[in-house]
């Protein structure tokens, strides 16, 4: 998170709050990135998020000709509910640019896949083109939990809500504002991953959540494993972006 607070104070000399405000209040309305997910997903048994990423801090580069906006057209033609895109530059390898130039390439939904640490990137996020952002249990307060999820929500924008554990989710759910929780079958610290995550939390939320299960995620058994435990959407990256083919890895 060191670099990450670098990334912001940089912002805080180039966003000014009340410009940013003026320039929001005169965007279009953002695309119903949950709505989306709940909407009932085609030929699919889950909600999809397929995610747009070069490169990642426990794998390296994991797709080296990379071209964003190419790869989520072929996510939206093979049927995608929702598109999440990394924008981190330097453990994902991502850009805000990335974001943008999606943005106008699709018309699915699109999350900004990136650490929020501050205020100001919830608003650079809807600047960029995000219709939801990522809020990461694992690396805020309650107190920063509950105050981003506010403000993502008053500009807008629908919130994923990220958590790997029991204490995680209790918090969030103590806050009571989460509508869709995002369970990371992946330890940010050490990269482990378990589906058992899944199967273990999604059992604790409450009805009317919109549960999705993120990371590690690839096969037809995966799938069906974390639907059976819960999950209503699933969010997959890297098992996408190593087959040449993305559409015809979503399609199978
Ligand atoms: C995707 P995978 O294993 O399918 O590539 O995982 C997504 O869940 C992962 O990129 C992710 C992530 C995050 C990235 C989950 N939570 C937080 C950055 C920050």
């Amino acid at each position: 998170v060191a670099t990450k607070r670098e990334e912001v104070e940089r912002l805080k000399q180039t966003l000014n709050l009340d410009q940013a405000e003026k320039e929001i209040a005169a965007l279009a309305l953002c695309r119903g990135f949950e709505r989306a997910l709940t909407a009932g997903h085609r030929n699919r048994p889950v909600g999809l998020i397929a995610e747009v990423k070069k490169a990642s801090p426990s794998k390296g580069l994991i797709r080296p000709d990379f071209h964003p906006v190419q790869l989520a057209q072929a996510y939206e033609a093979a049927g995608t509910d929702c598109i999440s895109v990394l924008t981190d530059a330097d453990y994902f390898q991502g850009s805000n640019d990335f974001l943008t130039r999606v943005k106008a390439g699709v018309k699915v939904p699109l999350l900004r896949k990136d650490f929020t640490i501050d205020e100001r990137q919830i608003y650079e996020a809807r600047l960029i083109g995000a219709d939801a952002i990522l809020l990461i249990a694992a690396i805020l307060s309650k107190g920063q939990l509950d105050a981003y999820h506010r403000l993502a929500r008053d500009i807008g924008l629908d919130v994923l809500v990220e958590v790997h554990n029991r204490p995680e989710l209790e918090t969030v759910l103590e806050i009571g504002t989460a509508t869709l929780i995002g369970v990371n079958n992946r330890n940010l610290h050490t990269f482990v991953t378990d589906l058992n995550v899944t199967e273990q939390l999604i059992s604790l939320l409450p009805a009317g959540v919109t549960a999705v299960s993120e990371s590690a995620l690839g096969t037809p058994a995966d799938i069906d494993f974390v639907r059976r435990a819960g999950a209503q959407a699933v969010l997959i990256g890297e098992h996408f972006m190593r087959q040449p083919d993305v559409g015809e890895a979503i399609r199978a």
